[in-house]
């Protein structure tokens, strides 16, 4: 009889222990720990020094009892917000840097990479979040709720509450621990109501609580504020009125916030105003507002991400206005540059502006937000295609140009370096949507601290402080080792085969921009509606006909090729050369062409698309296999996405092949399956929706 009691109690603490097992995700990779004793030696007192200290109190995994000792003093091995590291204390030249040092002392007691001592040292200067946060709180391609910093009208717009500052403090501290010290705080799109004196004040108060983890706010600035707000006759960056207001409200800005980092410029692109509306150049425009902002260590980053639909080929574009105006911008502008020529795709080859702008400070621009790489449903870790760009060779101060030297100071002397991240960041508990979607932020901040890491370091560690063996649904039963086999190795695999299975599943080869309109979830290879322009719709960048398939960006075509650096235009130049990842990119081949693997391409094509679903597939057992290691709650969330990944991945893969189909007029290999959705449902549907159009 006791037994059968007994087991009723087991099981019953059993049920109760699964069912209380769930998390949001709201921790982050700061989750809870239990913490030993610490005894934290430090002579200065000050805001952000206290910040450390009770970090280290919150987090000690070291020896209970143990001093650790910080330590404010320049030495010539540290260079700005860098530090110096060993398990008895934390040097640095700031306090900022002291907090750095401290998180990261408390990640590698965390994951158990005790390699010690440590001299790290920022790549980046500025490591900066740009939120594409409207004011009315929409987030422009968010995919995570709606703002954390704005309100819509009706919903007391500008009042600050308690629980926002403490939303923004756990926001800091999320960034601050990894090293991100900086936010622009508005959408690109800038609305010019921002440098009203009302939003102004609510920037202030933002300010005042992100400051507290060292980080800088900035803001997007409309172009032609001075007549939308000042109501001047026109924003021309040459007119003394117009510099006159610029001034007085940067003056205004600076008042409010002191250590304010300056602005981010949208200009002459989309539709946004510029200087080019009055017959002046980018350089114009950049170097007036970074005169006025000098006096106050401000910088201006001005986006390179322009185009218009008169040109042949967009991807030329950003370059030819670009490397022109080289050598004519002040040395606190920095021009930012997205990771390709045309715009975040999937897999895109590197901007040729990087490196080829010798005189003028440039800066990455990714986007972690996932506006083409499948919102907040698919899993797709973003980490290795950043990796891909900062390592890309540009080859433009001989060979070991790479995209990171190239930017961080160590080739071009820049006065000011930086990096920027499109933040996917919203009011969700879980902040980012998608749980995985938090490794995309984690990864941007650890990569823009250390442009050498490697994505499967900060797959590995994002991984060891977002679950650990304690959360197994028996975790008595569970060793460390057993964990790492068993969760860690096939999440991790999981994660750094992500991206390259989405691009497979939505554009392999080097095909690009074929997203349905508007959203850019799913595919519409075929959407082309007259009165749009040609630049705007997909087959302008695949160019499928009967003919062949791709974009000649060769000397016969946009000659967008020549572009690049020798070694690489000879090498893309020839189909034979060009690296198969991006060969439609370059190249428009008719479809028997014979690629590397002997198929041709419409064959190559299909097995693609076809891998790319079987990925995903794999991605569901291997996320059902781990379920015994995670909560309840963070389980059932990705694995409900992962269905839809799935669902949407088939749809991407019958969709291309059977749009395509149509120009190759070949049969889809035998042995792979056969679509299941007909081209003309899919051409009827939304792929977000599943409505009928
Ligand atoms: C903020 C793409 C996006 C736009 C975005 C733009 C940009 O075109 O679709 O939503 O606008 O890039 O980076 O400015």
């Amino acid at each position: 009889m006791w037994l059968i009691k007994g087991c009723i109690i087991f099981f019953a603490l059993h049920a109760f222990a699964i069912s209380v097992k769930a998390e949001n995700g709201h921790d982050l990779w700061l989750r809870k720990q239990t913490a030993h004793m610490v005894n934290v030696v430090c002579k200065k007192q000050s805001p952000m020094l206290n910040i450390a200290r009770q970090e280290l109190r919150r987090g000690w995994l070291g020896r209970a009892g143990a001093s650790f000792t910080l330590t404010i003093k320049p030495d010539k091995s540290i260079k700005g917000d860098g530090y110096k590291l060993d398990s008895s204390g934390v040097q640095a030249g700031t306090e900022a840097g002291i907090l750095y040092g401290v998180y990261d002392l408390l990640r590698r007691q965390q994951t158990g990479d005790l390699t010690q001592p440590v001299i790290s040292n920022p790549s980046y200067e500025r490591r900066i979040l740009n939120h594409w946060d409207n004011l009315n709180g929409t987030i422009e391609r968010g995919y995570a709720g709606r703002s954390i910093f704005w309100r819509n009208e009706n919903d007391s717009l500008l009042t600050v509450t308690e629980n926002d500052k403490d939303l923004w403090l756990e926001y800091a501290r999320a960034n601050a621990s990894v090293g991100i010290n900086g936010s622009v705080i508005n959408n690109v799109n800038a609305s010019a109501k921002i440098l009203t004196a009302e939003y102004l004040k609510k920037v202030k108060a933002i300010a005042n609580v992100l400051r507290q983890y060292g980080i800088k706010t900035y803001l997007s600035v409309n172009f032609s504020s001075p007549a939308l707000l000042g109501k001047l006759k026109n924003s021309d960056p040459l007119a003394p009125e117009v510099i006159q207001w610029w001034k007085d409200k940067v003056k205004e800005v600076y008042q409010l916030i002191p250590d304010f980092g300056g602005f981010l410029v949208k200009a002459n692109s989309e539709g946004q105003p510029g200087p080019q509306d009055f017959g002046r150049t980018h350089a114009d425009g950049a170097n007036m507002m970074a005169d006025i902002l000098k006096p106050y260590g401000g910088i201006v980053m001005w986006r390179a991400f322009v185009y218009s639909s008169n040109d042949k080929d967009r991807a030329k574009q950003a370059y030819t206005e670009f490397t022109t105006l080289d050598g004519q911008f002040r040395d606190n502008v920095i021009i930012q540059v997205k990771n390709g020529p045309i715009d975040f795709q999937p897999r895109e080859p590197f901007s040729p502006l990087f490196g080829a702008m010798k005189k003028t400070s440039v800066m990455p621009e990714f986007q972690i937000t996932q506006e083409y790489l499948g919102e907040s449903i698919h899993l797709v870790f973003l980490s290795t295609m950043w990796e891909e760009c900062l390592k890309s060779d540009t080859y433009q101060q001989g060979a070991g140009s790479t995209i990171g030297r190239c930017t961080d100071g160590s080739i071009y002397p820049q006065k000011y370096t930086a990096i920027a991240g499109v933040a996917n960041i919203g009011l969700d508990s879980n902040w980012c949507g998608h749980l995985f979607a938090q490794a995309n932020w984690y990864a941007f901040g650890r990569l823009a601290w250390n442009n050498q890491l490697s994505s499967e370091a900060i797959a590995e560690e994002w991984i060891k402080l977002s679950f650990s063996a304690g959360d197994a649904v028996q975790p008595t039963t569970i060793d460390n080792n057993d964990w790492q086999d068993r969760f860690l190795v096939p999440v991790k695999q999981m994660m750094l085969q992500s991206r390259e299975a989405a691009v497979r599943y939505m554009m392999p080869l080097g095909l690009h921009h074929i997203f349905y309109p508007n959203h850019h979830y799913g595919p519409a290879p075929w959407w082309a509606p007259k009165d749009v322009r040609a630049d705007w719709t997909p087959p302008y960048y695949h160019q499928a006909d009967t003919n062949g398939i791709g974009f000649d960006r060769t000397a016969t075509g946009s000659n967008a090729i020549a572009q690049y650096h020798e070694p690489l235009a000879s090498q893309f130049e020839k189909p034979s050369t060009c690296p198969e990842i991006y060969l439609l990119w370059f190249h428009h081949l008719p479809w028997t062409y014979n690629v590397k693997s002997g198929r041709t391409l419409w064959d190559e094509l299909c097995y693609d698309y076809e891998k790319g679903v079987d990925e995903v597939r794999g991605f569901q057992k291997t996320w059902d296999m781990v379920q015994p290691y995670v909560d309840a709650q963070r389980f059932s969330e990705v694995q409900s996405k992962l269905r839809r990944q799935c669902r949407d991945a088939q749809i991407w893969k019958d969709a291309c092949l059977l749009y395509f189909q149509q120009f190759s007029q070949m049969p889809i290999p035998f042995d792979i399956e056969r679509p299941v959705n007909d081209l003309d449902y899919l051409m009827k549907m939304n792929p977000l929706t599943y409505k009928a159009l």
